[in-house]
């Protein structure tokens, strides 16, 4: 016993010496080679999770494995992704209308894989565009964005895009009340006259197609972040709100009055009901719908023209509000559905309000007043309990399905480990620095994967060798395995990530798509064998119907193109082995590149304004002869009579 004591002083003494020795870094000392053993991947190995991280203002997705940290794609969806050609290509062009035009960038922040009994299947993953509102949904087979539609009467579309356990429905709750349809008023006419709108759109269990059932005017408060009920709440839907106050300036202030604001509870069932009885009224809107077709490699946008709007109201005993303190920002809804969670980001203590007592209190009828027509619960009869966590900030909370819950703490920059029902604290680990959001893979369903917690920080100041002023967001995996959270690395993220989805890996490496089918190509220019290649004259619009294979164009010489075309090249790529794109690219289009993937079509547009022999070629090294992989286009005057001609090999 002596000596087992003499042992573990010694061990003792040796790690602190280590640790007092790196005060100025986190390194854990003699801990880090356990750490490292726990993130390797070695050479040749692959990940054990893929982790979906929202790119912020990149308005992208990036993807991840864990526990690697290793970036392995980044999802173009709201943004013009010259890598690819996203954006840039006719066939994606479409992607990014909305009913202002064009927008070729969006601020993207949750993203939320498709769930059914409220376990992730991993068919698609969903992503919401803050600034024009929109939400996207990425096919999980193809990791390319198949989908997107603008969402009406929103705006700082943020409390999105969070879906229900069974993929019914999509939700888009807005972050700031507007007047509802959009029109002329002045701004501080806001309070009582400025709307908030939660929408709900539906996605059809096959294809996953969205379509927006209806939009519930809320009262014109700040509509911050929302979560699904699960389990025995499946079929309510929780919002966090701040402003409260209906302040229209100097918010910092301004909102921050109310000692609480609330969560408001939706049965969206109930309203379902109500408008599949012919409830809620139809109003004008105009918004877009751009949906991907896999088969013609092509993007179309529709214009939708009216919307469904519901009045909590006229639906009794569907909207409550349960109040909550201090400008709450995340709103997390525990694996069993029983527990909500307001983070109040203004507070210490942690509010959790329990399901069960929230329908008592319903049915009690006992209402604690109402705020323009919506009863609001008593606080006292709707809490679970609190946490006294001692932490500052409380911003996000998941869960690892054993019973804790991990709350992100911003000013205080750390993770707090926490008991679901006994409100005590476990555990507390710093981040560095300012911890936004954190994912568990699966930390959003029934069915969490507690193995690592990954949190995503603001601030990243001396984590990494200095790049200027700009630096990367650090993001940080802990194991949670143990009683006790343990940081064990460090990765650069790009953009800013918000928020982020994990699934296990074999949920969906099994089922990612390898090339598309040249069968199967149903691209209105495609050209499926090689002699189908031509170039046709169309006034001053020509058309060249090319295909690539290792490792050239046909054709690779064009003649008879004059300065004032448009020149469409419409590139079918002929590959049909697993990772063999070709790219296009040439000399002064005003546009980018594409990349076109093995079977797969698409279009890049070139307007020549200078005559001469302007070379293209084969961006993507696709094999040992990629720079003979080559072309010449001819380019005369306006008024030249060169004839068309087009050739490979003479
Ligand atoms: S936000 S850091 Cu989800 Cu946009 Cu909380
Ligand atoms: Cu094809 Cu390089």
């Amino acid at each position: 016993m002596k000596i087992y004591n003499h042992l573990i002083l010694t061990i003792g003494a040796a790690l602190m010496l280590v640790s007092c020795g790196q005060q100025n870094q986190s390194s854990n000392g003699a801990l880090s080679s356990s750490a490292a053993e726990k993130v390797y991947v070695a050479p040749g190995e692959q990940d054990e999770y893929y982790a979906f991280l929202s790119g912020g203002y990149s308005g992208n997705l990036t993807v991840y494995g864990l526990p690697s940290g290793r970036m392995f794609k980044e999802i173009p969806v709201f943004s013009q992704f010259p890598t690819s050609g996203y954006g840039y290509s006719e066939e994606t062009v479409p992607m990014l209308n909305t009913s202002h035009g064009f927008v070729p960038w969006d601020d993207a922040h949750h993203p939320d894989i498709s769930q059914t009994n409220g376990e992730l299947d991993g068919r698609w993953i969903f992503i919401n565009g803050n600034n024009t509102p929109r939400i996207a949904r990425i096919d999980l087979s193809t990791f390319e964005t198949a989908e997107i539609i603008e969402v009406p009467n929103s705006a700082g579309n943020h409390s999105s895009s969070f879906i229900t356990e069974n993929t019914e429905y999509v939700v888009a709750g807005t972050r700031f009340s507007v007047p509802v349809p959009q029109r002329d008023m002045p701004i501080n006419e806001y309070k009582g006259n400025f709307k908030g709108a939660l929408t709900f759109i539906s996605v059809d269990p096959e294809h996953g197609h969205m379509a927006i059932k209806f939009q519930l005017l809320m009262p014109g408060f700040n509509y911050d972040l929302s979560h699904p009920g699960r389990g025995k709440s499946h079929g309510w839907f929780f919002f966090t709100t701040y402003n409260t106050e209906e302040a229209n300036s100097l918010l910092e202030v301004n909102a921050s009055q109310n000692d609480k604001d609330f969560i408001a509870a939706i049965n969206w069932k109930k309203i379902e009901e109500y408008v599949n009885n012919g409830g809620g009224t139809k109003i004008p809107a105009n918004y877009a719908h751009n949906v991907y077709d896999e088969h013609s490699h092509t993007g179309t946008s529709t214009m939708r023209k009216e919307v469904l709007t519901v009045d909590p109201t006229k639906v009794p005993g569907a909207v409550f509000f349960l109040p909550t303190p201090k400008s709450p920002h995340g709103c997390d809804v525990d694996p069993t559905g029983q527990y909500i969670i307001g983070n109040g980001k203004l507070s210490a203590d942690l509010t959790v309000h329990s399901f069960d007592k929230m329908i008592t209190a319903i049915e009690g009828g006992n209402f604690d007043g109402e705020a323009y027509g919506i009863p609001i619960l008593k606080f006292e009869d709707v809490l679970a309990g609190q946490v006294k966590s001692g932490g500052l900030g409380p911003l996000h909370t998941e869960f690892d399905g054993k019973g804790n819950a991990y709350t992100t703490f911003f000013i205080s920059s750390e993770v707090v480990k926490w008991q679901l029902g006994t409100w005590e604290v476990i555990d507390r680990k710093p981040t560095y620095y300012s911890v936004g959001h954190l994912m568990i893979p699966g930390g959003n369903s029934r069915k969490p994967f507690g193995k690592y917690v990954v949190a995503m920080n603001k601030i990243t100041k001396d984590r990494y060798l200095p790049t200027g002023p700009e630096m990367e967001h650090s993001a940080q995996l802990y194991d949670i395995s143990g009683d006790k959270m343990e940081l064990i690395y460090d990765f650069p993220t790009h953009g800013e990530p918000h928020y982020a989805a994990g699934c296990p890996a074999e949920l969906l490496a099994p089922k990612s798509q390898k090339i598309y089918r040249l069968d199967e190509n149903r691209h209105p220019y495609a050209v499926t064998s090689a002699d189908g290649s031509k170039v046709v004259r169309d006034g001053n619009e020509v058309h060249v119907y090319m295909s690539t294979i290792r490792s050239h164009f046909t054709p690779d010489n064009i003649e008879g193109i004059k300065v004032g075309d448009k020149v469409y090249f419409h590139i079918t790529n002929h590959e049909q082995d697993f990772d063999v794109p070709h790219g296009f690219a040439i000399l002064g289009q005003n546009s980018s590149e594409l990349l076109v993937m093995p079977g797969q079509t698409k279009t890049s547009v070139w307007e020549p304004k200078d005559v001469g022999v302007w070379p293209f070629y084969c961006t993507d090294f696709c094999s040992a002869l990629h720079q003979e992989m080559q072309g010449y286009v001819r380019v005369s005057p306006a008024n030249s009579n060169v004839e068309l001609k087009w050739s490979l090999g003479e």
